[in-house]
């Protein structure tokens, strides 16, 4: 009986296993292709740093079957949450089809039904004409959560349809610090990890090993080449453990008293760069005169913390240059003196003469020709347009210098308000959590009081969908190119590495396509999302397919890093030496604080609710609640559905420290209540001595289960200048549930 060979895929007969193989190149090279694993690269979108991380791709049968790091990439190795990304691709719970709501917002439940791409376009358009129609384009609003890749697309939209009214979640994140260096530097510099040159590393207010890991290789080196580390951080977090020459422990909120101390001592001790200070800087002496009141011991009365360790700070920071910093930009920020806060820490950057040096805090000679994706590229977004229609913002008369510095985006956060005043009538939103704002409900409310709501996500968020009007199902970082991203003048792109999941599309591709209906098609290059791209980049003077995959493109600069680039006339536009500030010094003293009646130094302020401001209610309830520090495993209120990061944090948990839980008999693990004069939460107790006695923390995002949601216990209170809330100093108690 002779052998045969049977072919798997069409079960013909062969007499030799070489036919049989011939006949399989042949006849079933598709199948032979398709089994075969092939390599993508795509940047990572778990936690929407900019910039991304990058994600080498394995695909088979159309699938992604593993991830690795993007080799010889800046922004490597990838974390739990960039691994973890596999998994939500194909989680069952993944938004597959555009939803339309079959009841009215004031029932609970929206009884989401599928529709066509067609009916859910055409209905968002119509909707938008009539608003425009009825109240004016301004009417809309349009908003981007955390997500930043889509930004400058929803941006654009917003300002071809006219309204100047786009906003993001940069309204409680990093947008108040940044406003804060405008107002002194007139530009955007908020500090910068350690060079080879750097000898004091000051981290304020930020613990990067859990919010920026790929930060830490940085700091180890800088470490081990023997450069001191000041680490001012109310927890006793990893880096403060690891790094810190000098760990300073302030109480929530009292970051501006600190460093008011701190320039306290080195003006005292006159250990400021004094060549600096008399040629560029702008109010020294009005802040000489204003510090004399900020002795170390005052200090330490107000923050807790010693005052020999203030002036072992100050006298380091000042006298072992050059210094750089790392600071906590939303942290700072989330306090009622937000602004001045930050102008503060800053101001210790210019007197201490460390601004623009090698190893120092520098801004970079020779940027790209264009502005990073969470703010857009101002011919992009088309920022002239916006500044043109200025005074139809709706956040103009409650945050004037906002509405003055911040062009590309408006303040959401009154969102409640400018609905409630019938200013706001309709709103698209891409990637938003409203549980993300403090007193959440209003802004539930606010959607719920809109004519209409679209919103666009991966997954069906009912503590934010409930409220809307459509959902579209947006694809993923793996099923999209746009848009392209760079590491100094390093330019990269990606290629989607599988078909968008079901009928989900791409966030760029459906601002194009609204565009497109709405009549824009020569401002939406007739829908071509990459011929969009192109236009941004054209200005480094290449194109998207001219950039390969993974390398990346370099753009050579036009000539070597400068430094000191204020003497040279390389800051300003005008060419001329100095700051883009209108002094055209480093604005110690803010003239643009100073019109719009704000205090012109940068001034200590007692949070809203201190044991020192509000005494009465300290006595109820006496302990400091932080929330938001960052934990390594999520992202906000991202990706708890996947259980390769759930099982890493289950819970939702309250941070306090031993002393404090003794007092109160709570053992690890108790399910507590968490109260105050705002609301109460319900959440599992953690007896660590990362918090000290005083001081509870916790972690936000855990709009899944509502019990636990930290914003209940935030007011609606507002720094005046910036507008931001106040989550890192309220006041609270913690007891046994
Ligand atoms: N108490 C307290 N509250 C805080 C903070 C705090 O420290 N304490 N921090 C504040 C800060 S700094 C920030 S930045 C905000 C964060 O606020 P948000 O960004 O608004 O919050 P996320 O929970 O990240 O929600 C993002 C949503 O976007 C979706 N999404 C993710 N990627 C994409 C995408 O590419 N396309 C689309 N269409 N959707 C996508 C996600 O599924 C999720 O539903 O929270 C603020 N709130
Ligand atoms: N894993 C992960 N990474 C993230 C995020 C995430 O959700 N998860 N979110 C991203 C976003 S949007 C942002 S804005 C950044 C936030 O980044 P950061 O603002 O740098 O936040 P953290 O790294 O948590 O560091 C904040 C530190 O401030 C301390 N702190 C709290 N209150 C005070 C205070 O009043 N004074 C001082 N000096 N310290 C205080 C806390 O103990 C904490 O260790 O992180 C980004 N990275
Ligand atoms: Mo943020």
């Amino acid at each position: 009986m002779s052998v045969k060979f049977l072919c798997p895929y069409c079960d013909q007969e062969f007499v030799t296993k070489m036919v049989l193989g011939d006949h399989i190149k042949s006849a079933h090279s598709d199948i032979i292709e398709s089994a075969k694993e092939s390599i993508g690269y795509t940047f990572c979108d778990a936690c929407n740093q900019v910039p991304y991380c990058g994600i080498k791709v394995y695909v088979k049968d159309g699938r992604i079957i593993r991830l690795d790091s993007w080799e010889n990439y800046p922004n490597s190795p990838l974390c739990s949450k960039g691994f973890a990304t596999l998994q939500r691709q194909y989680h069952p719970q993944r938004l597959g089809y555009p939803l339309k709501r079959t009841t009215p917002k004031s029932l609970p439940d929206p009884r989401f039904v599928r529709i066509s791409w067609e009916e859910a376009y055409n209905t968002i358009v119509s909707k938008m004409k009539e608003i425009r129609e009825k109240y004016g384009p301004e009417a809309v609003l349009f908003y981007c959560g955390d997500p930043k890749e889509m930004r400058p697309a929803v941006s654009r939209l917003a300002t071809v349809f006219g309204s100047p009214n786009f906003g993001t979640e940069s309204s409680t994140c990093f947008r108040a610090a940044a406003l804060a260096s405008q107002l002194m530097f007139g530009l955007i510099v908020l500090g910068n990890p350690p060079t080879r040159d750097t000898k004091t590393v000051l981290i304020w207010g930020t613990n990067p090993a859990w919010s920026r890991p790929f930060d830490m290789p940085k700091l180890f080196d800088a470490k081990e080449k023997g450069a001191m580390f000041i680490v001012i951080d109310t927890r006793r977090t990893p880096v403060a453990d690891k790094l810190a020459d000098l760990h300073l422990q302030p109480r929530p909120g009292t970051d501006d008293a600190l460093a008011l101390g701190m320039m306290n001592v080195i003006i005292e001790r006159k250990l400021y760069d004094k060549e600096f200070v008399e040629n560029w800087t702008y109010g020294f002496e009005a802040l000489e005169e204003y510090v004399k009141g900020f002795t170390p011991e005052k200090v330490e009365e107000i923050t807790w913390v010693p005052s020999d360790k203030i002036v072992a700070a100050a006298e380091l920071f000042a006298t072992n240059k050059p210094g750089t910093l790392m600071a906590g930009v939303s942290t700072l920020t989330h306090t009622t003196n937000a602004v001045q806060t930050v102008r503060a820490i800053l101001t210790l950057v210019a007197l201490t003469g460390n601004f623009d040096i090698p190893g120092g805090v520098t801004v970079p000679t020779y940027p790209l020709p264009f502005r990073s994706h969470d703010m857009g590229d101002p011919d992009f977004i088309m920022e002239k347009k916006k500044i043109e229609m200025k005074n139809k913002r709706v956040d103009k008369d409650y945050f004037p210098v906002w509405a003055e510095i911040v062009h590309e985006q408006i303040q959401v956060n009154l969102l409640p308000e400018y609905v409630r005043e019938g200013k706001i009538k309709m709103a698209i939103l891409f990637g938003a959590n409203v549980t993300i704002w403090p007193q959440f409900q209003e802004y539930q409310e606010a959607l719920k009081n809109m004519e209409f709501v679209v919103a666009v996500d991966y997954f069906y968020r009912p503590w934010t969908h409930n409220y809307v009007d459509i959902v579209l199902p947006a694809a993923t970082n793996y099923e999209r190119f746009e848009p392209f991203i760079w590491f100094g003048r390093k330019i990269y792109v990606r290629k989607p590495v599988v078909k968008p999941y079901l009928e989900a599309k791409t966030d760029w591709q459906i601002v194009f396509d609204l565009a497109v209906r709405l009549g824009y098609v020569e401002e939406f290059w007739g829908g071509d999302t990459k011929k969009g791209l192109d236009f941004i980049l054209q200005k480094a003077g290449v194109t998207i397919d001219e950039i390969p995959i993974p390398d990346g493109k370099v753009i050579p600069p036009p000539g070597p890093e400068e430094y000191k680039k204020y003497e040279k006339g390389l800051l300003r536009k005008d060419g001329k030496p100095g700051f883009p500030t209108p002094t055209g010094k480093v604005e110690i003293w803010s003239t643009i604080l100073e019109k719009y009646g704000y205090d012109p130094l940068p001034v200590y302020k007692e949070p809203e609710e201190s044991p020192r401001s509000k005494p009465d209610l300290a006595q109820r309830y006496p302990l400091i609640l932080i929330t938001g520090s960052r934990v390594p495993m999520y992202t906000h209120s991202k990706w708890r559905e996947l259980s390769w990061l759930r099982d890493l944090m289950p819970y939702p948990v309250v941070n306090i420290n031993p002393e404090d839980a003794e007092k109160r008999g709570i053992r690890e693990g108790d399910l507590v209540m968490v109260e105050n004069a705002h609301g109460k939460i319900r959440v599992h107790a953690h007896i660590t001595y990362l918090v000290p006695p005083g001081v509870v923390d916790v972690s936000h995002g855990w709009a899944m289960i509502p019990e636990a949601h930290v914003n209940l216990l935030i007011p609606r209170v507002f720094d005046p200048i910036s507008g931001f809330p106040t989550y890192k100093a309220v006041l609270c108690e913690v007891y046994k549930a």
